[in-house]
């Protein structure tokens, strides 16, 4: 039995879909007793560190977990259950940490993007029977923007690189803690988990050891999903955002089965996109939250979903907010949510008087759930202009002219699925995001939607060189070199394609044996 510290933010439902695909029970924490009664106490922390900590006092959990930790009983912490152990956060100066062990969680401060996240490997620092049956080089699923740093550097189990060194997971005795997501990161986390679990039994043999380890470039499937004429939700897929075919919307097979399809390809993450979201609000479309919740049963990789996250009322006339949609989201798998039409009307808003509310939907769900479970997806489509000056808007100079020739433009955002333009461009729309919270940009390109002409190359560095977040590449893979072209023209930190994955052009796994040696992925294992 297992007993899992749930403090009500983030994706639990993945920890313990993993640990029951290992065979075990899990129980999660009721009363701070269930603590001091646990055998092995599992507590996956996501969200924000200062509400972590204040949610741990208001259910006085701190004083139970620090006796259970200091009687060195069996516990694994993970991302922010390892960042609780510590002393405080730059995170949030004023909620201290539990103090278990010396030392704080500091932000990265790097030229890099921030949050780091994706898959990274492990320079392990001691022998531990917790990396039983791997071979030292898998990588692992990180999302974070900050990282301990412990005063006593002999707790350090592995260290990751990421511009510099960090400490990315500890031991000491019998309490294991881990920034990376062993639940997110697919055969190797699971092998890791197991080996917790059945830590007593463990041999320990010599690993391979990783010197400099490195970030791995993301590839992503995309599932466009909606109710189909019949009613069935279905995976669909457009021509620059047109999903319908002699009328029919097309239906390219069913969620469920093909994100684990792409999961046992190798996909590094699955998004599916609800898109007719703007219009149906998805605590109705409950089939959505149903996909989400079979997926994560078997898909051990990062989950995003998008698609109606906004402030709704429904025909009783009760409202709920954008947080609790996204609530709804996370609670049935989701690891990040994506804001599509909402975070262009909230930067509108903010562009008008600069100044944060803290109430828009950005800031919201990035103060509860941390920024890094925020993906801004935004849908825009070129503009063409004689000359920069001829609008307010960011322009670039383009090498492909317009229809008279233009030398010039401009990436308009679109709403409610690229139906309506808005007066606000691309670049100046991802800063904002930025500025309001996201941790990720989720770049479509209406224009490359469907194309197979590969990605929008000019779109992808304009707004890449315009923030400091990762962002997506999206729209218009069509075979692997693509692919290729977008990681060596770009500073993307991950493609995502869906057409080429749906229609079985070409797999996941192909795609990554063709970057194999040209670009640092995570092998297919
Ligand atoms: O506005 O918050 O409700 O979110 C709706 C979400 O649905 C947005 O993220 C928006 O991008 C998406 N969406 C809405 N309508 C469509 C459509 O296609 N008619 N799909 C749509 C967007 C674009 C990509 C696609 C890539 C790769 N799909 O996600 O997967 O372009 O395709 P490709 O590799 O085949 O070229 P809200």
């Amino acid at each position: 039995m297992i007993t899992l510290l749930d403090y009500g933010a983030g994706n639990v439902r993945s920890v313990i879909n993993a640990i029951e695909s290992l065979g075990e029970t899990v129980k999660t924490v009721q009363c701070a007793e269930d603590i001091l009664s646990a055998e092995k106490l599992v507590f996956p922390g996501v969200g924000a560190f200062g509400s972590m900590m204040q949610i741990l006092q208001r259910k006085n959990y701190v004083q139970p977990l620090l006796t259970y930790l200091q009687s060195d009983r069996s516990f694994l912490g993970i991302c922010l259950g390892l960042q609780a152990l510590f002393e405080g956060s730059e995170e949030a100066p004023d909620s201290p940490g539990l103090g278990f062990l010396p030392g704080t969680v500091k932000r990265f401060s790097i030229e890099l993007a921030v949050p780091h996240i994706g898959w990274n490997g492990l320079n392990i620092q001691q022998t531990s029977p917790l990396f039983d049956g791997l071979k030292g080089n898998e990588k692992f699923y990180f999302v974070h923007s900050y990282h301990v740093a412990p005063k006593d550097e002999t707790v350090a189990l592995t260290r990751t690189d990421y511009e510099y060194s960090f400490v990315s997971s500890i031991q000491q005795g019998n309490i294991i803690a881990t920034q990376f997501h062993p639940e997110k990161s697919g055969q190797a986390g699971l092998q890791l988990l197991k080996n917790y679990l059945e830590m007593h039994h463990k041999q320990e043999k010599p690993l391979q050891i990783i010197k400099n380890t490195k970030l791995s470039k993301r590839i992503i499937a995309c599932l466009d999903v909606r109710a189909n004429d019949q009613g069935d939700l279905v995976v669909t897929k457009g021509d620059q955002y047109d999903v319908r075919e002699k009328g029919n919307v097309r239906n390219l097979g069913k969620p469920v089965e093909l994100a684990h399809r792409y999961y046992e390809d190798g996909a590094d993450e699955i998004t599916f996109l609800n898109i007719t979201g703007f219009r149906d609000f998805p605590l109705e479309d409950m089939p959505m939250l149903e996909v989400l919740k079979q997926t994560s049963k078997n898909v051990f990789v990062p989950l995003t979903i998008g698609g109606g996250i906004r402030n709704f009322t429904d025909q009783n006339g009760k409202s709920y907010s954008a947080l609790e949609v996204a609530a709804e989201y996370f609670r049935s798998g989701a690891d990040k949510v994506s804001i599509g039409s909402d975070a262009v009307l909230i930067v509108e808003e903010y562009q008008k008087t600069k100044v944060k509310t803290g109430k828009s939907a950005i800031e919201e769900i990035a103060r509860v759930y941390g920024n890094q479970a925020v993906v801004i997806s935004v849908d825009p489509r070129r503009v063409y202009v004689s000359a920069p000056d001829d609008v307010t808007h960011q322009t670039i100079k383009t090498s492909i002219p317009g229809p008279n020739s233009e030398q010039y433009c401009w990436y308009q955002c679109t709403i409610k699925g690229g139906r309506e333009g808005r007066d606000l461009d691309a670049i100046t729309f991802a800063q904002a995001c930025e500025e309001l919270g996201a941790g990720e940009i989720l770049l479509n390109c209406i224009d490359r939607d469907g194309t197979n002409e590969g990605f929008d190359l000019e779109l992808i560095n304009a707004v890449k060189n315009a923030v400091s977040i990762p962002v997506i590449a999206s729209s218009g893979a069509g075979c692997a070199e693509h692919f290729h072209e977008v990681f060596a023209e770009s500073h993307a930190e991950s493609a995502l394609a869906a057409g080429i994955f749906h229609r079985r052009e070409t797999t996941v796994a192909d795609v990554k044996n063709y970057l194999t040696g040209k670009v640092e992925i995570r092998e297919v294992v």
